[in-house]
């Protein structure tokens, strides 16, 4: 029997992606003693998992970066309008690298557990190495799509090939050459891998269950006179992202698309289209709002894929009919005409469902489809997933799966904290913007606003800082009104929580976005944490 020796830090950090390379540094920077937990080998979480064919950011380069540091911002060039995966690690190794992050952070490991101490107000915490630690800020930095989904189909454990999850991409190269690939899923990973997998493959088989609305990401390699002229424009760039709704230096106009007639709206789908990226998402500030508006650009998407599909047949297959947007937008390079090569071949699941998988690929209810290959792209256990991972137990023993499994919903304070646990900060935590805004901005956000607010605690000699029952009711109830008047509610996707069997359907976004959260998260902080228990360890909060 070992027994090991208990660290005592101030801060845990969960993570080495984005948001645990920033919350490290800015904890250390500030004087604390802290260390970030890493289950990788290396930094990099969801760009250190995510290593398929075809793996790319969507949001643009420059503006999928962290902007704490102009100095970083200067010296880091990308090469083209939406970086591949490989790039993107890349940056996150340089930036580990150049705030001599790794020696504070412990790859390989996985925090299991995390209970708080109400006697200590310390959080005990438990690594899969049989660590203990203890802290008193307990930091979450797991990202909201990090928790992979596998559906549970009959027979998967008697299939002979090789199978793959996107999220878990193995770190040697796949080859699909002279194979008979299956793919399951056409989200976002699915759209990006399909078009190279197909390349490759002998043969390639699509299992479609939800036909999607796919727009051209227009990927292009950066010149010099672009990548300088955006260096140049770092302090522009940074206000226009931090105010508007997404993160990105574009928003939607003041327009409903009712406003213009068929032939101005038609021009405007056109441009769009051709400048590529999420400008058809932002063409109109109604399309998820009103059914009627949403329709008309449902339309035009539907008038691309019979324009770009050779056969109607199949043109018909891929014609998406849920709420345009209401699922997360998809870019694709080539993806509709992929289906166009003799070597691929759709499958409609909506027509034939699958039945099972057997020992040489998947059985349709109506058909086998041998396969070598089988891969996975279906999607995330998104936003709750990644934290009901860890045991996370706050005052009298009471678990974060049990409090937002209790019937009500899941119940968040700004997305940040939750009430009954006690220094326990959520980076980009369920009910906050951050999976509808550019993902980094959200990130430097939510560090800043963390690190102000450890801050004030320390100085003004508090111990604990608590979400107030009433203020994190209000805010859940704030975020599912504004959803509710939405189209995005009536979809199911992971937004919803639908795509995981048995998950309770909640809609856990910010939805106005990150330019009107910041200010909100401001006033509160301003107010001197208005919403929050300031407490000190002695007190017990009333609620
Ligand atoms: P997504 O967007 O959740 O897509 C998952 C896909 O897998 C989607 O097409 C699903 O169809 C399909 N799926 C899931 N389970 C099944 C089963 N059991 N049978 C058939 N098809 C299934 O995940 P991604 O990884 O592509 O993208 C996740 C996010 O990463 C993305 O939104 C960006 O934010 C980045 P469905 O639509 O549910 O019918």
């Amino acid at each position: 029997l070992s027994i090991s020796k208990k660290i005592e830090l101030d801060a845990v950090v969960v993570g080495a992606g984005f948001s645990g390379l920033y919350m490290l540094l800015t904890l250390r920077e500030a004087g604390y003693s802290v260390k970030a937990f890493e289950k990788g080998e290396g930094v990099g979480g969801v760009w250190y998992w995510n290593r398929y064919p075809g793996a790319r950011c969507d949001t643009e380069s420059f503006s999928y970066n962290y902007t704490f540091s102009e100095e970083l911002f200067q010296e880091w060039t990308w090469t083209s309008r939406y970086p591949e995966q490989p790039e993107i690690l890349a940056y996150l190794n340089y930036v580990a690298d150049k705030f001599y992050l790794r020696k504070d952070i412990q790859f390989n490991t996985t925090i299991q557990s995390a209970h708080y101490n109400e006697r200590t107000n310390r959080w005990d915490i438990q690594t899969d190495s049989n660590q203990h630690i203890s802290a008193k800020y307990f930091i979450s930095g797991v990202g909201c799509l990090s928790a992979s989904n596998l559906p549970k189909i009959k027979g998967l454990d008697d299939f002979k090939g090789k199978w793959y999850h996107t999220g878990h991409w193995p770190h040697e190269k796949v080859h699909f050459k002279g194979k008979k690939v299956g793919i399951i899923g056409t989200g976002s990973s699915g759209v990006q891998s399909i078009p190279e997998i197909a390349k490759e493959a002998e043969r390639l088989f699509v299992f479609q269950r939800t036909p999607q609305y796919v727009a051209p990401a227009n990927n292009y390699p950066y010149t010099n006179d672009e990548m300088n002229r955006l260096k140049t424009n770092f302090h522009l760039l940074k206000q226009q992202m931090k105010s508007t709704m997404f993160g990105m230096p574009n928003d939607a106009p003041n327009k409903s698309a009712l406003d213009d007639s068929d032939e101005e709206r038609q021009k405007i789908y056109e441009e769009a289209w051709k400048k590529g990226g999420f400008y058809l998402a932002t063409s109109y500030n109604d399309l998820l709002v009103n059914e009627k508006s949403n329709e008309t650009i449902a339309q035009f998407f539907r008038g691309k894929i019979k324009e770009i599909i050779n056969n109607p047949d199949l043109a018909n297959a891929l014609q998406p009919n849920y709420y345009y947007g209401t699922k997360r937008p998809i870019l694709g390079t080539n993806f509709y005409e992929t289906f166009n090569r003799s070597n691929v071949e759709l499958v409609n699941l909506k027509e034939t469902p699958i039945k099972e998988i057997y020992d040489q690929g998947v059985r349709t209810i109506k058909e086998e489809y041998d396969l070598d290959i089988l891969v996975f792209a279906t999607g995330y256990d998104g936003m709750t997933g990644p934290l009901f991972k860890i045991d996370i137990r706050g005052r009298d023993g009471l678990s974060l799966k049990d409090k937002w499994d209790e019937g009500a919903s899941t119940r968040t304070y700004l997305g940040l904290m939750t009430a009954g646990f006690p220094n326990f900060f959520m980076i980009t935590g369920p009910e906050s913007p951050s999976v509808l805004s550019n993902m980094p901005l959200c990130i430097e956000q939510h560090v800043d606003w963390i690190i102000d607010c450890i801050n004030y605690l320390e100085e003004n000699s508090f111990d604990v800082i608590e979400a107030k029952r009433e203020a994190e009711d209000r805010w859940s109830q704030h975020c599912r009104e504004i959803a509710e008047s939405t189209l995005y509610t009536k979809t199911d996707s992971w937004y919803t929580g639908a795509n995981i069997k048995g998950k309770p359907r909640r809609f856990l976004i910010y939805l106005p976005g990150i330019g009107p959260y910041r200010k909100i998260c401001n006033d509160v902080a301003n107010n001197d944490y208005e919403g929050f228990h300031l407490l000190n360890m002695s007190e017990k909060p009333i609620h």
